[in-house]
């Protein structure tokens, strides 16, 4: 085990020229899927890559490699990676710090002048949010084989945007196939997003797995009338619907703690008008659990509370589960290799399971695939105030550089 260190300082200065990036008042980063600034983020990142002298190549859903060559170049790669796209109110950190650590690697291997058999790429994983085009991750989905290529490409945003259209104005429609190429093994950095390893003092998390996720889309009719003359008693009010399902979901998930997470985060309200009883809702859920049987559960749970709350209000509904991600073991070597880098790096660690999803959930289908984990400041994420320690972070680019070598060389 070398004992070679990252630069934290270039690593910090990288995070936040990046963060200027769609970096907000208050901090944090909108940098949302296939916009603009997505693309100025992008080409800030593949020029940074051919600075370190990486040959970079994009593939049909926009996914970034930045390739260094090994010593012998025909051995699969070594990849790290993660997303650039942030949430709405995102933070410097999500994502970007696994892109980041992952240049950082191949930034100080050249610095070493350090060769490795396997050839070592850093990526960007396409839309890996789900905020503006639902379901997340779905880029390293399609490279993973979940999805095919004209799912991906036909995934529309509010306002009807595809993700296909939106690459091609961008000028990230690649023309690498996707997917079927082997990687020796998949690595990515990313902040907890969680209270866990600050509360305990530990810098490094050794992610064993990550847990699964079910998304929903439900759309509740009812019927436009004046909210003066119209008695109670006729009503047929979609928001009192969407409010009894929306509180059951809360039920559901505190019924299924301390490890059930239930969120509705997104809501339209038709017409919106003060006086006008709400004709037409839409809404969102979230559920989270390790466990897949409790996961069914949970669905089970909703879509009966959901069908009689329906018919109860004389609603017509909607309901359409959009999305189910499993929960996912890692690969145990990759796992090993991060605890074992934590050990001999020094760094205090602990085994965790993820409560976020990550493109490194679907890569673990088709490579070996590890996480490392660093704190982040009182755990807060998806949220400008989102934080990180310079230390913590170089600490979880120190492991990830040594797991690397690990499987590299
Ligand atoms: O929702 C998630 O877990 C991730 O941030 N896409
Ligand atoms: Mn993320
Ligand atoms: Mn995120």
């Amino acid at each position: 085990m070398n004992n070679i260190k990252i630069n934290e300082q270039r690593l910090w200065d990288s995070l936040m020229e990046m963060g200027e990036i769609g970096g907000t008042e208050k901090g944090g980063c909108c940098r949302l899927a296939l916009t603009d600034l997505d693309k100025q983020g992008r080409d800030l990142f593949v020029k940074w890559c051919e600075e370190a002298g990486c040959t970079v190549s994009v593939d049909k859903m926009g996914n970034i490699f930045a390739r260094r060559a090994g010593t012998d170049d025909s051995l699969p790669p070594v990849v790290m990676g993660s997303h650039l796209d942030t949430q709405p109110t995102g933070g410097k950190f999500d994502g970007v710090y696994g892109v980041l650590s992952g240049l950082e690697v191949i930034r100080t291997l050249n610095d070493n002048n350090i060769q490795t058999k396997h050839p070592i790429e850093a990526s960007v994983w396409t839309n890996e949010e789900g905020s503006r085009f639902p379901p997340a991750m779905v880029a390293s989905g399609v490279f993973a084989g979940v999805f095919d290529l004209e799912y991906g490409l036909s995934r529309a945003d509010l306002d009807g945007k595809t993700m296909g259209e939106e690459l091609e104005r961008i000028g990230y429609n690649g023309s690498v196939e996707m997917g079927n190429r082997e990687f020796k093994a998949f690595f990515e950095a990313h902040i907890e997003q969680g209270p866990i390893l600050e509360n305990e003092e530990k810098t490094i998390g050794v992610v064993t797995d990550a847990q699964g996720q079910r998304w929903y889309e439900v759309k509740l009719t009812g019927q436009e009338s004046h909210a003066g003359p119209t008695p109670m008693s006729s009503r047929k009010d979609a928001l009192v619907g969407a409010a009894r399902i929306i509180d059951q979901v809360n039920k559901i998930g505190l019924e299924n703690s301390p490890l059930a997470c239930a969120t509705v985060g997104l809501m339209q309200v038709f017409p919106n008008s003060r006086n006008v009883i709400p004709g037409e809702v839409f809404f969102t859920v979230d559920f989270r659990h390790p466990d897949d049987a409790v996961l069914s559960k949970m669905d089970a749970a909703l879509r009966e509370f959901a069908n009689s709350t329906a018919s109860s209000l004389g609603l017509e509904m909607e309901f359409e589960e959009i999305w189910y991600s499993p929960p996912v073991p890692f690969n145990k070597s990759c796992v090993d290799s991060v605890r074992e880098a934590a050990k001999l790096s020094g760094y205090p660690h602990r085994d965790i399971v993820s409560g976020a999803g990550h493109d490194a959930c679907y890569i673990s289908r088709v490579a070996p695939t590890g996480m490392v984990f660093v704190p982040c400041e009182n755990g807060i994420s998806h949220n400008e105030a989102e934080n990180a320690d310079p230390a913590d972070l170089t600490a979880g680019c120190d492991v990830l550089i040594q797991a690397v070598l690990l499987q590299a060389s």
